[in-house]
């Protein structure tokens, strides 16, 4: 008998804040609905962000798919939230020593491993799709992880050339964001490659027979938004008879880590819940959220919110350990069940 899961979960998610909330929204599963083995008889499909990809050195490198992997398996650096634990450096330092650049980018040896096995399986015919569940055999994350398409999707953030504003020029994301800290202020970002990417296999199925679709706290503009933006998955959210329920990565006006005003701020969104909530826009009026967390410390923002048409809770939403996290999971869920009812 196919076993139906109690509850299907699924999760559109960027890098680091979107891994942490997921870490908990597993923890509060298992406990809430526990299937007698240690597991949870909820099923949770992960839709992660490729944008962020980057070829160098001659592998292909996935930091938000990478970071949802290790975070729930196991092998993650825990204060970087990103690559690996017990991490060295010493391929990186040899590339060094030969001038091959970049060498902004911190390539550790045990993460190098992920993507020679992804390069190969990649280039011998494998789609992404398969390859991450190919590495996702090894960290047994605990949820379906895929990747919003097969096709590749590059981020690229406009900026000035120079120090007028006359001529505009290109950056990959991870050269803005690692090398520069996004302190160069972007025009805006392009994704290369979108019109050419299709859903990968599987997500519009996820987004449409979930029972309930959530948007952890990433980065809004280049994880979720890239999402988002790919042709087929925007509407397939927009259509889902699921309730959709964000959590603001935003608190008291500033992103939690991570550098999301300097995105937001590139597509001239205010760096507050309330804005970031507008920006997804409310389910009613064309827009993708039923329902918002934000921080106790906004509470004042629920007036705004309700008027918007979209739902919300402010509860404390300071990820500081699985406990924490796990109650913002919990927030989540009741509040996309108390939408499920109306
Ligand atoms: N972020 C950094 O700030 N510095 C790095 O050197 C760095 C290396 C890196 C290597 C592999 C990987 O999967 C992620 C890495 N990241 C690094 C994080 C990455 O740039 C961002 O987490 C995502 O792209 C944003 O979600």
């Amino acid at each position: 008998m196919i076993e139906r899961p109690s509850l299907r979960i699924t999760a559109l998610a960027g890098g680091i804040g979107g891994a942490r909330f997921l870490r908990g929204l597993l923890a509060h599963l298992t406990e809430r609905y526990p299937d007698g083995s240690e597991g949870s008889s909820a099923e949770v499909t992960v839709i992660g962000n490729t944008g962020d990809d980057i070829w160098m050195h001659g592998v292909k490198v996935c930091p938000d798919l990478d970071t949802v992997m290790y975070t729930l398996g196991g092998g993650i650096n825990e204060d970087q939230g990103w690559g690996r634990s017990d991490e060295t450096f010493t391929a990186k330092a040899e590339l060094q020593a030969y001038g091959a650049e970049p060498s902004w980018f911190g390539l550790g040896d045990r993460d190098i491993a992920t993507h020679l096995l992804r390069t190969h399986l990649l280039t011998s015919g494998a789609t992404l799709s398969e390859v991450t569940a190919r590495l996702c055999e090894r960290w047994q994350p605990g949820v379906r992880l895929l990747p919003m398409s097969d096709q590749r999707v590059e981020t690229h953030v406009i900026v000035s050339e120079g120090p007028d504003d006359t001529r505009h020029t290109a950056l990959h994301f991870q050269e803005w964001w690692v090398r520069h800290r996004a302190s160069i202020r972007a025009h805006g970002f392009v994704q290369r490659g979108l019109d050419d990417a299709r859903p990968a296999p599987g997500v519009i199925d996820a987004i449409s027979t979930a029972d309930v679709v959530l948007l952890p706290p990433s980065n809004p503009v280049v994880s979720i938004g890239t999402i988002l933006a790919v042709p087929g998955i925007g509407e397939a959210l927009r259509a889902t008879s699921a309730p959709v329920v964000g959590v603001s990565p935003i608190i008291g006006g500033a992103p939690v880590r991570g550098m999301a005003d300097a995105c937001l701020s590139a597509i001239g969104v205010a760096t507050n819940a309330t804005a970031v909530a507008e920006h997804y826009g409310c389910r009613r009026d064309g827009g993708f959220l039923d329902g918002w967390l934000v921080d106790t410390t906004d509470h004042s923002a629920l007036a705004t919110l309700a008027s918007l048409g979209i739902a919300s809770r402010a509860v404390p939403l300071l990820m500081v350990d699985v406990e924490a996290t796990a109650a913002m999971a919990d927030q989540a869920l009741s509040l996309a069940f108390e939408l499920a009812d109306r």
